[in-house]
């Protein structure tokens, strides 16, 4: 029997052995706690154990209230929904061909990626859900499914007899899903990356057709719109994200690829997009994305791009300044960047701390592999620190993980997480709770179309004392084949918001001052009709400092370098103006190739950026490739073959 001296003294050898080894992410405090055994034990009819791949969070029984669709592979789609009674998730897409939500369960189709949002301007979300049965790339054997409230009931558009007639019903393999307001009309398009095999499965893009369509009498006639508006490309489509990405508000499109370049869809105003992620710095053409997101997290403003390349290395490409060029650079650390094999990516503000967290699902596949997660905090005159945290219990290293989603389901001001598995092994969903800081404020901002549903792709911008504007997009589809609450969520530590601005896809927007009383709230915010013209607010719009009211009554960067006098001492005279500030710096002239430091005390070589791996040689998807060439050309991809990897 070992004494408890041995103990301790084992207990001292150990911590001799190991602490210093122990790295920042294992000292800090564990982030998440699991709650799947209280919140959604695992059961036949709520959480089965089966393959799960995507999770969409939207208002499915039109209640106000956030339900989680959960995609079933081999077994029914979930939707689960908050009982406040019981504090627990239940799955009300119950077996019973009585209820309403019957048709949602869809035993038949394999299902991978999910989406919502309003496609028919009725003010109530629609439901997207890829099905790729007996398919990994090309024609699927099943269609994907649109399912609509109606009659009563969820009932699939797609099998309508209007839209068999148009031929319109996706049947191809493809992966993520999302929704894009391409013409600021308040009705949404469903972009759909399919996995192509040579000249079959492009992208296709799905909205309805107002001209053939009769909302009177029910008839929503849909159309196949990738080819006029410019995205009907072919590759093999993995993740995208939805947003004013390099457009002020109009919403574009990215993909992360697999076997080819990524896409960067500007939109151009006009419903079309062109693809300029070649001039962008984010074609990534060696490297196979997976999970996807768009956040701000150096608070310029402008939307940064974060993604998994599976097994290779991930990107957070930072946009840069220049108003006119968009170009991106990757600021991933070597422990961000990592390679892993990567499934769904979440940036949020888990702790409500004010600076951003990115989670990365990695799948267990060919032995174990833990989900990560990492702070990536602003810093004033420089590229964002990255450090890694402690995820606690949601490293879940032996979870096959493929989809995931953050949504407050119990409605106390801190996210939640749900992580789906499937792939290679049923397992049951698990459910996170976040532990640290709840003592911080937050402020939840929920944006409406002008029909009243969820404004997918609206950008939402809070104004704070201390800590600058902060940006977020509402979801229209991110990670890896899901879509996160349709929610601007922000965690503001001990700061205060002081101003809230909304910017619609059609480029309606408004801006108005928070009330104290409105911290830690839940705001909705309805589409600006025109005539409520602009009250005088009661309490006058505070931007922060480094920011000032324009004419519009929008917070903007005041250019601190043109006031007289000068804001810079005499010793560091030269002024430029920055995002919320400005530098001051000595009047140092410096050689061609040159450029002074951020002092002025020395010159150094002017720093090109890279934004990821030069593009020129590679090898293109074209209508006209052929893909049993690729196949020959590209050994990895038969090893994905057999594995089945979706
Ligand atoms: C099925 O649903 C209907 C209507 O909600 C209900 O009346 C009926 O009892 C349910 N059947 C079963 C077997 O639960
Ligand atoms: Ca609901
Ligand atoms: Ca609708
Ligand atoms: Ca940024
Ligand atoms: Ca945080």
């Amino acid at each position: 029997m070992i004494t408890s001296a041995t103990q301790q003294g084992m207990m001292v050898l150990w911590m001799c052995v190991f602490l210093p080894v122990l790295s920042a992410s294992q000292r800090s405090e564990p982030m998440f706690s699991v709650v799947t055994g209280t919140m959604l034990p695992p059961d036949y009819d709520n959480n089965p154990t089966q393959l799960n791949y995507g999770v969409a969070v939207t208002d499915v029984d039109d209640d106000g209230e956030l339900e989680m669709f959960v995609a079933g592979y081999n077994g029914p789609n979930l939707v689960l929904k908050y009982d406040k009674q019981n504090k627990r998730l239940v799955n009300i897409a119950v077996d019973n061909r009585s209820s309403p939500f019957y048709a949602l369960r869809d035993r038949q189709g394999n299902a991978i990626g999910v989406t919502a949002c309003d496609i028919d301007g009725d003010g109530r979300e629609e439901i997207y859900v890829l099905n790729t049965n007996n398919a990994f790339s090309g024609r699927a054997t099943y269609s994907d499914k649109l399912f609509k409230f109606r009659n009563g009931r969820f009932e699939d558009l797609l099998n309508d007899d209007i839209n068999e007639h148009r031929d319109v019903a996706n049947r191809m393999a493809g992966r993520s899903v999302a929704c894009v307001d391409r013409k600021g009309t308040g009705r949404y398009a469903i972009y759909i990356a399919n996995y192509a095999s040579g000249n079959v499965a492009p992208h296709a893009l799905i909205e309805m057709d107002e001209a053939a369509s009769d909302l009177s009498k029910g008839v929503i006639a849909l159309s196949n719109v990738a080819d006029q508006a410019g995205v009907n490309k072919f590759t093999g489509g993995r993740g995208v994200v939805v947003g004013p990405i390099i457009n002020q508000y109009l919403s574009d499109v990215f993909c992360d690829n697999e076997y080819g370049p990524n896409f960067l869809f500007k939109n151009n105003g006009d419903g079309t997009f062109t693809d300029v992620a070649q001039q962008a710095g984010v074609e990534d053409p060696m490297q196979h994305g997976r999970g996807v997101t768009l956040a701000d997290f150096n608070r310029d403003g402008k939307m940064d791009i974060v993604y998994g390349n599976w097994n290779g290395p991930h990107r957070l490409y930072l946009q840069l300044g220049s108003s006119r060029k968009h170009r991106f650079k990757d600021i991933a650390s070597q422990k961000f960047s990592m390679p892993s094999p990567v499934r769904t990516v979440i940036a949020a503000d888990f702790d409500n701390d004010n600076e951003l967290e990115v989670f990365f699902n990695n799948i267990a596949y060919r032995g174990s592999s833990s989900n990560r997660l990492f702070r990536v905090s602003r810093r004033e005159h420089g590229d964002p620190q990255i450090e890694e945290l402690n995820v606690g219990e949601a490293a879940e290293p032996e979870g096959r993980g493929t989809g995931a989603a953050v949504t407050d389901f119990d409605g106390d001001g801190r996210l939640d997480l749900l992580v789906s598995h499937g792939e290679s092994a049923a397992q049951p969903l698990s459910i996170y709770k976040v532990n640290q800081g709840s003592r911080n404020s937050w402020l939840r901002v929920i944006p409406r179309t002008q029909f009243g549903a969820y404004a997918r792709g609206a950008k939402v911008v809070v104004y704070t004392k201390r800590s600058g504007p902060h940006t977020r997009v509402i979801d229209g589809g991110s990670g890896y084949l899901c879509e996160m609450e349709p929610v601007a969520h922000f965690g503001l530590g001990k700061d205060t918001a002081t101003n809230v601005e909304v910017y619609w896809p059609d480029g309606k927007s408004i801006a108005r001052p928070l009330e104290a009383s409105e911290i830690n709230t839940v705001l909705e915010i309805l589409y600006p009709t025109g005539d409520e013209e602009e009250e005088t607010p009661e309490i006058e719009i505070e931007c922060g400092n480094g920011f000032a009211l324009n004419e519009n009554g929008r917070c903007t960067d005041e250019d601190e370098c043109t006031q007289f006098p000068s804001v810079c001492p005499t010793d560091r005279p030269v002024c430029t103006n920055t995002y919320g500030s400005y530098k001051c710096r000595a009047n140092k002239r410096c050689s061609q190739g040159f450029e002074p430091n951020d002092d002025g005390s020395a010159c150094v070589a002017q720093v090109a950026y890279f934004g990821g791996t030069q593009s020129s040689g590679v090898r293109r998807w074209s209508g006209l490739s052929l893909w049993p060439l690729s196949l020959s050309l590209l050994p990895g991809l038969s090893s994905h073959l057999q594995t089945g990897l979706l």
